[in-house]
């Protein structure tokens, strides 16, 4: 299997995080590629290449312009006002105010774009994630050239990025990035896979009315977990849409056994759907040991998860997201991988 990677991720590296009220050290850290870096090349996964540079074309398929532009300019406009420190978001225009006037006041717009406290924006920010799309970009080019499977190693995250905003550690979306580049290039559906530990309301929101892209999400019920507002079960999809959306919300503490119906069930709607490539957002952050996360699984879960994919015999992107118990991580990517290895030939 094809991995495709670069050490330049570490252009973004977060320093604080909000995290329950308090400024924390950020989770998502450059460590968490180097150990996935580490264990995949030591199991012999695959062979590494770096990726090709892509234009920003395909990355304005699923997000959009304006939301480009500025995360573009964000770490200058910031610095123009004398800022040396990582920018946070710390105000939002939610229900009632205008969305349609972007505010000059750069924490104003940092708001409009984004969701949360948690996503520190620092000075190479932009360029890890536009390297994170490349990656992905890279990856879903072997596979349209033939490949069975590539993993797109990237980090900073991408599945909580919408088309307009970020949070959740994501700024570009990845996933939905490469998904739309199977399309774009003569795909006509493909399957979305989502195992992380959060829901990813971002890919669910940019292909939500569409029946060309089917979502798949298995994660922590919303009620409870991150990113709380959007997960449920009964978002099926709109519009043409319908029917094109699934979410298996899975209480926190939920067993492996309760996880794996949640899994045959997705992978059952993945069959039916038949498509023609098939994309996964790997988030290992459902890890026993996950330091934010409430699911058990470990190591023999994710071999098995790994041969469950390959049973859907389908043209495979593997795509980073989150996982935090950063030691482990990389063994459980490489697990999975292994996994779908063994059972794909
Ligand atoms: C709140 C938790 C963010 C979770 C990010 C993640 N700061 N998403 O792992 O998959
Ligand atoms: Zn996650």
């Amino acid at each position: 299997m094809d991995i495709i990677y670069s050490p330049d991720h570490h252009a973004h590296r977060g320093e604080f995080e909000f995290y329950r009220g308090e400024l924390v050290p950020c989770f998502e850290k450059p460590e968490r590629a180097d150990f996935i870096f580490k264990a995949v090349t030591g199991h012999q996964i695959g062979p590494v290449s770096a990726p090709d540079s892509f234009p920003l074309a395909p990355i304005e398929r699923v997000h959009a312009p304006r939301y480009l532009r500025f995360l573009e300019r964000a770490w200058d406009s910031w610095t123009a006002l004398g800022n040396t420190h990582d920018a946070i978001p710390a105000v939002w225009p939610i229900r009632g105010f205008r969305h349609d006037v972007e505010p000059d006041n750069f924490i104003a717009q940092l708001g409009m774009y984004s969701f949360d406290s948690g996503t520190p924006f620092t000075s190479g920010t932009w360029r890890a994630a536009r390297l994170g799309a490349d990656i992905a970009l890279t990856a879903q080019r072997r596979i349209a050239q033939g490949a069975r499977a590539a993993f797109a190693l990237s980090r900073p995250p991408g599945h909580h990025a919408g088309p307009d905003f970020l949070g959740g550690y994501c700024f570009i979306n990845n996933a939905a990035v490469a998904a739309q580049a199977f399309l774009d290039g003569g795909a006509s559906r493909v399957a979305i896979l989502d195992v992380d530990y959060h829901h990813g309301n971002g890919t669910q929101s940019i292909f939500y009315d569409r029946a060309d892209v089917l979502f798949q999400s298995i994660h922590g019920d919303p009620k409870t977990e991150y990113p709380f507002y959007l997960g449920h079960a009964d978002e099926t999809g709109a519009g043409p849409g319908l029917g094109f959306n699934q979410n298996y919300p899975l209480a926190a503490g939920s067993s492996n056994e309760q996880w794996f119906v949640a899994l045959d069930s997705a992978c059952k709607r993945i069959r039916d759907y038949a498509p023609d490539a098939l994309v996964i957002s790997l988030g290992v952050d459902t890890y026993v040991g996950d330091p934010i996360s409430k699911f058990r699984l470990d190591a023999p879960e994710y071999l098995r998860l790994g041969g469950q994919l390959a049973g859907l015999g389908l043209p495979t992107l593997f795509v980073m997201e989150g996982g935090y118990a950063v030691e482990e991580i990389g063994v459980n990517v490489a697990q999975v991988l292994r996994g779908f290895r063994d059972v794909a030939g």
